[in-house]
């Protein structure tokens, strides 16, 4: 009748948008986060926007991690942005990374490593299996040398939880979870630059300059070193234990063992076995029983930081939260739910410093639904992420941004955004 196919035209536009919006952000093989603000290949974005890519062009999907990981340096590490061809329109760019002499193709920090848990999916949705399989064996060590570095170079103490370096590898820059640790960051006498992020999106939705004089004192102190990874863990004024950092590894440490398995790389077993094991060991550390949330913590001064943010529901995502916590994280969602119109807000609506529109102290962001939406299907939890999956799929409707406001729907930041358009396509192809 005539709800029903309006229902399904609504649902063919935003599949078709969102084809469209991929096809244009394509650079050749690598495709861009939005035009203008995001002009390179972003790592976690690209891992996410392959899923997208799979549903339209299987061997594209397998293309964007392909050249993801043609930037990986010697020590394993997959830089958060590659910088494959120039662009004037985003700071900091491969000048600041390198030098003007000498730009660097890639950035000398990460960001959450959602590749193996890409590639794993993109076997497991293959319809050339053939393909998937030359792919997944070209990947796969790779993916180990990446995930080895995260143990080496973040993790030197042996403690199951890895560091994060700088807020940009969080993938959550201006978290309201980093305000206390970068409070401990001081200021250096940088050289003066221009931001060109408020070229593209108001002042007052982006990360403060405060945060970004941090951001840029960080690269600057690491640059001076040359990025060597022995040494970054021993000297950033800035190392926590991310929430979204640890979860993600955590599942694609899960992903990696399945595809290890799936290639009969048996020897790497116990190694991997050893990773999780210990990280499940040490991940009750960063529970906070009496806010019913995990937390984030600040490693150079022992303690749990006090936000609770979106990425405090991630553990289900992960498949690390035990039982009880699980169902305490439900309720706790339940709650912020129950504060504004549309879930999930990237930070407690009922916290002092919420921002409806700021970047990642408010908004919401459909990559991040998609992952807790994912954990708590895997925890039993469907009600409760049927309820967010309806409330992003009206998002979705009033555009393809960046992020969304909770409080009223209203679409945010960059449009034409591509890991939003991926989501959609995974989600709803
Ligand atoms: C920046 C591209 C990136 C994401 C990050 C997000 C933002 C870039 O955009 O960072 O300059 O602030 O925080 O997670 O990868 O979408």
């Amino acid at each position: 009748d005539e709800c029903q196919s309006y229902a399904y035209k609504k649902l063919q536009t935003l599949l078709s948008d969102s084809r469209e919006i991929l096809i244009d952000n394509d650079q050749g093989g690598y495709t861009i986060p939005a035009k203008g603000l995001y002009p390179y290949q972003w790592n976690w974005d690209s891992a996410l926007v392959a899923m997208g890519w799979a549903t339209l062009d299987e061997a594209r999907a397998w293309e964007e991690m392909t050249k993801l990981f043609s930037a990986q340096w010697d020590d394993g590490m997959v830089s958060h942005i590659v910088f494959h061809k120039p662009s004037t329109t985003y700071f900091p760019g491969p000048e600041i990374w390198g030098s003007v002499e000498k730009p660097r193709k890639s950035t000398g920090i990460t960001q959450p490593p959602v590749a193996a848990i890409t590639v794993r999916n993109l076997f497991e949705q293959a319809v050339n299996k053939e393909l998937a399989l030359t792919k997944v064996r070209e990947l796969f060590p790779k993916l180990l040398s990446w995930h080895r570095w995260f143990k080496t170079a973040r993790d030197p103490e042996n403690t199951g939880l890895v560091a994060t370096l700088h807020p940009w590898e969080s993938g959550m820059d201006n978290s309201p979870a980093w305000d206390e640790p970068l409070r401990n960051v001081p200021v250096d006498d940088i050289p003066p630059y221009v931001r060109a992020d408020l070229t593209h999106v108001n002042s007052s939705m982006r990360p403060s300059q405060a945060e970004y004089d941090r951001f840029l004192t960080l690269v600057y102190r690491f640059r001076a070193v040359d990025y060597d990874c022995n040494q970054l863990y021993y000297l950033s004024p800035f190392r926590v234990t991310d929430l979204c950092t640890n979860s993600v590894l955590y599942r694609a440490n899960l992903s990696l063992r399945w595809l290890a398995e799936l290639l009969g790389e048996l020897d790497v077993l116990p190694e991997i076995d050893g990773w999780l094991e210990s990280t499940r060991a040490a991940f009750s550390s960063l529970y906070d029983p009496e806010a019913k949330m995990f937390k984030s913590k600040d490693q150079l001064t022992g303690k749990l930081l006090n936000a609770s943010t979106s990425a405090g529901f991630l553990p289900l995502f992960a498949r690390i939260a035990t039982p009880t916590q699980a169902q305490e994280l439900a309720g706790t969602l339940e709650r912020w739910l129950s504060c504004v119109k549309y879930g999930i807000p990237s930070n407690d609506p009922e916290s002092a410093d919420f921002e409806a529109l700021r970047y990642w102290r408010g908004p919401i962001w459909a990559i991040v639904n998609w992952m807790i939406t994912d954990g708590l299907r895997a925890y039993g939890f469907d009600s409760l992420a049927q309820r967010v999956e309806s409330d992003t799929y009206e998002l979705l409707g009033s555009g393809i941004y960046e992020y969304y406001d909770p409080t009223d729907g209203k679409p945010a930041g960059g449009g034409s955004f591509s890991w939003t358009a991926a989501m959609c396509l995974a989600w709803l192809s």
